[in-house]
């Protein structure tokens, strides 16, 4: 495939955009390439700068969950932009979301909209922090919560891929205020929330890990997780960012009935404009400015573009079936890759749940940072390279997950199959 249209602009970047990128992991130096750069995407399919097409399974890194340019949020997007994009005041598309949210999440009460995933965290541990009045906060190593200081620590996604052990810039103080501890171990949280020097406010994780890969909580974890911070009075907040509206309409504490106090969400409320927002029970949330005192503020917070789109999405999300159809077609994607690891000899570990899935290079079992840590990532970035070469994009990294959406069909999940043989093929013939 010809790229010359690309790597021309990845040059131009360079000059006046740090990394040439505005977020590390799309650079693809850890697949042993440079960006593509995009200039249009319609349904599942994405088109370069030199009019290539690929197959996308990065879908935006979440949010494109019915695909690329949908006509009904395209629809909602002119409308709202014809009226003014941005007030600075209230306006009722906010109302109107928030009433969605509320009604979809089992846990929120109350909902504050922002402007990223990153900031939702942010916030959301300050509330915690305000609401206990206690500063230390228990991560889990291999998430990541976006890139505010204190989750900096063992975080996921970019830090992981470039290899960044933490970051030049977060202050000592901040780190000392963070605990990271691995996934999936029962006796080491319960060792960790049940020492009371530690004086551990809040708990955040995603409750489904997708910035490490995909790794799945092991049954009772995240039960066990809420029974004690509830019996120890420690704030659980779920990082639902990746999971809410993906894993079902009511998220990952719907599907598996855990209930956090509070919760992070992104990507797909925005119908994939920039939007973050943090919930839970009014009890809580009347701390947040100006009903208490913690203070949490946004110029473009709650903007009626941002909002009419995640309205339009959402209302798409409510049609009978579609997680039924969306995680049955994944199951399909999951059954087929498996078959062809079989069929290679490529040792994979295929982890999945709904539509979202990782193939990991490994012949362990990946539960936690450190066995995901045994991938082979060289492997990865060669696969990488093999199927963009054959129109298919996947995540610039071993350590991301790979998304379904409403807009793939029959023919996209054929072909991702096929392709995959091709690339295992070629890699088992080295
Ligand atoms: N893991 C990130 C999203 N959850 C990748 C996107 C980015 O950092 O740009």
């Amino acid at each position: 495939m010809a790229t010359s249209g690309s790597k021309e602009m990845f040059a131009r970047a360079q000059k006046v955009i740090p990394g040439g990128v505005n977020s590390p992991v799309r650079a693809c130096k850890s697949v042993g390439c440079e960006p593509l750069f995009i200039e249009r995407a319609v349904g599942s399919s994405i088109f370069d700068v030199d009019g290539n097409e690929y197959t996308d399974f990065v879908c935006s890194w979440g949010p494109m969950i019915m695909g690329h340019a949908h006509p009904h949020i395209v629809a909602a997007i002119r409308q709202s932009a014809a009226a003014g994009t941005s007030f600075g005041a209230p306006t009722p598309t906010e109302i109107t979301l928030a009433d969605m949210v509320v009604e979809a999440i089992p846990s929120i009460e109350k909902v504050r909209f922002v402007n990223s995933g990153t900031e939702a965290a942010m916030s959301a541990i300050r509330l915690a922090r305000g609401y206990t009045g206690r500063d230390v906060v228990l991560k889990f190593d291999g998430c990541y919560h976006g890139h505010a200081d204190s989750f900096l620590v063992k975080a996921g996604s970019g830090v992981v891929t470039l290899g960044i052990p933490g970051s030049p810039g977060v202050p000592e103080d901040i780190v000392r205020n963070t605990i990271s501890i691995p996934y999936n171990a029962p006796e080491i949280l319960e060792k960790t929330l049940r020492d009371d020097t530690l004086d551990i406010g809040c708990v955040i994780i995603e409750p489904v890990a997708g910035n490490m890969g995909c790794i799945t909580p092991q049954k009772g974890f995240l039960e066990q997780l809420r029974a004690l911070t509830e019996e120890l009075g420690i704030v659980l907040i779920f990082d639902e960012v990746i999971t809410g509206f993906r894993l079902s309409y009511g998220g990952a504490q719907e599907f598996f009935g855990v209930k956090p106090d509070l919760t992070c969400l992104g990507k797909i409320i925005g119908g994939g404009l920039p939007v973050g927002a943090y919930g839970g029970s009014a009890a809580i949330m009347n701390h947040i400015a100006p009903d208490g005192p913690v203070y949490q503020a946004g110029t473009l917070s709650g903007n009626p573009l941002a909002m009419s789109a995640g309205i339009a999405a959402l209302k798409l999300l409510q049609a009978a079936n579609f997680y039924d159809d969306l995680n049955s077609k994944a199951a399909d994607c999951v059954a087929m890759l498996k078959t062809v690891g079989q069929r290679t000899g490529i040792d994979t570990q295929i982890n999945s749940i709904g539509s979202l899935m990782t193939c990991f290079f490994t012949n362990q079992p990946v539960t936690d940072f450190d066995s995901a840590m045994t991938a082979d990532t060289s492997r990865y970035g060669e696969h990488f390279r093999n199927m963009l070469s054959r129109g298919i994009y996947l995540a610039p990294s071993q350590f991301e997950v790979a998304f379904v959406s409403a807009a793939h069909s029959l023919n996209d999940i054929e072909k991702l199959g096929k392709m995959t043989e091709w690339s295992f093929k070629k890699m088992a013939e080295k």
